[in-house]
């Protein structure tokens, strides 16, 4: 059985072959994208077992999203495929000076269906840790309740949820979004967020700031972009412990995606029973891949001989 169970959507994602903003974009490339499989197949990649669930339609984006995945090493025994909607779409758009943007497809996509039925069919009980983001509860009312499924009943099937909180304002609004994650997020036993996301939805100023806010999420991860990333323990003996490590610099040339690495090398080191320096310095490992990448992952892509130059220019956030 799969160590870990991470779900959420999977979309086609087209991006312009050239970097041109997509309005006059003329080819396009189709790949999958979507938060929780990216750290799935990170985490494949470095080795462990782990499935994405998930529903994708009875179309050729949803078949190309489950073979993208299986290549890619993800265990992909638990997708649905559903009759009546069509798998989501994103177009992402290259950062031609005023960033990257997303556009997405995906009201009604065969992923919102999900609920709290879907579980009852996921190998949960028997994964040491379930993955899942902020981004699924903003997909429908029956995402959020199972969302909350997962996050109240994880401790009793003797597993343990990691949330990203991963806010998408072009899901929801900072007013529904800030107290919903907060809410999810205080549930879980790791929680990863960017600061500059943490300002967004819940007024943050420091990494401090987050923490007040969640003092007893077990392992609390606050992404401060280029700067550094700092871990807020709660251990079982009640010991707070923080740690602090530096981000890598790197030539950023596209930052969709790094989150998502990050989360996967904190994890897999998590996961190993690394130290908490480790599993920070993997979290950072992971991110400069995917900075240095237009693609979210790539199967097989030799993570650690990826590793961009040092002494770049620091320019984003991860
Ligand atoms: O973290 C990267 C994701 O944002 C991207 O893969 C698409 O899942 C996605 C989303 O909902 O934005």
């Amino acid at each position: 059985d799969p160590q870990v169970v991470c779900f959420g959507e999977t979309m086609g994602m087209f991006t312009p072959t050239s970097t041109t903003s997509l309005d006059i974009a003329e080819g396009f490339h189709l790949g999958v994208g979507g938060a929780e499989s990216n750290v799935a197949a990170h985490l494949a990649e470095l080795g462990h077992h782990v499935a994405w669930a998930g529903n994708v339609g009875q179309d050729p984006i949803g078949t190309k999203v489950i073979s993208t995945l299986d290549c890619g090493g993800v265990d992909t025994r638990w997708v649905n495929r559903t009759t009546a909607s069509p798998t989501g779409l994103y177009l992402k758009e290259p950062d031609t000076g005023s960033g990257a943007h997303v556009f997405y497809y995906r009201a009604g996509s065969a992923a919102s269906e999900l609920g709290v039925a879907d579980v009852a069919g996921w190998p949960l009980q028997s994964a040491h840790l379930i993955h899942t983001s902020g981004i699924t509860p903003a997909l429908s009312p029956s995402c959020s309740a199972l969302v909350e499924h997962v996050l109240d009943h994880a401790a009793e099937w003797g597993t343990s949820v990691s949330f990203d909180v991963n806010y998408r304002s072009k899901l929801w609004p900072v007013s529904v979004a800030g107290p919903r994650l907060r809410e999810l997020a205080a549930k879980a036993t790791v929680v990863l967020v960017g600061l500059d996301e943490a300002a967004t939805i819940w007024g943050c100023v420091t990494s401090g700031d987050v923490r007040a806010l969640l003092p007893d999420v077990p392992y609390l991860i606050v992404k401060d972009g280029a700067v550094d990333a700092t871990e807020y323990a709660l251990l079982p003996d009640g010991t707070r412990r923080t740690t602090v490590v530096p981000a890598r610099k790197v030539e950023v040339v596209e930052p969709v995606g790094a989150g998502d690495a990050f989360a996967a090398g904190y994890l897999s080191a998590l996961l190993n029973g690394e130290s908490s320096e480790v599993r920070l310095t993997h979290g950072h490992a992971l991110a400069a891949w995917a900075l240095g990448s237009r693609e979210d992952f790539r199967p097989g892509h030799g993570l650690f001989a990826a590793t961009p130059e040092a002494g770049a220019e620091p320019r984003t956030t991860v």
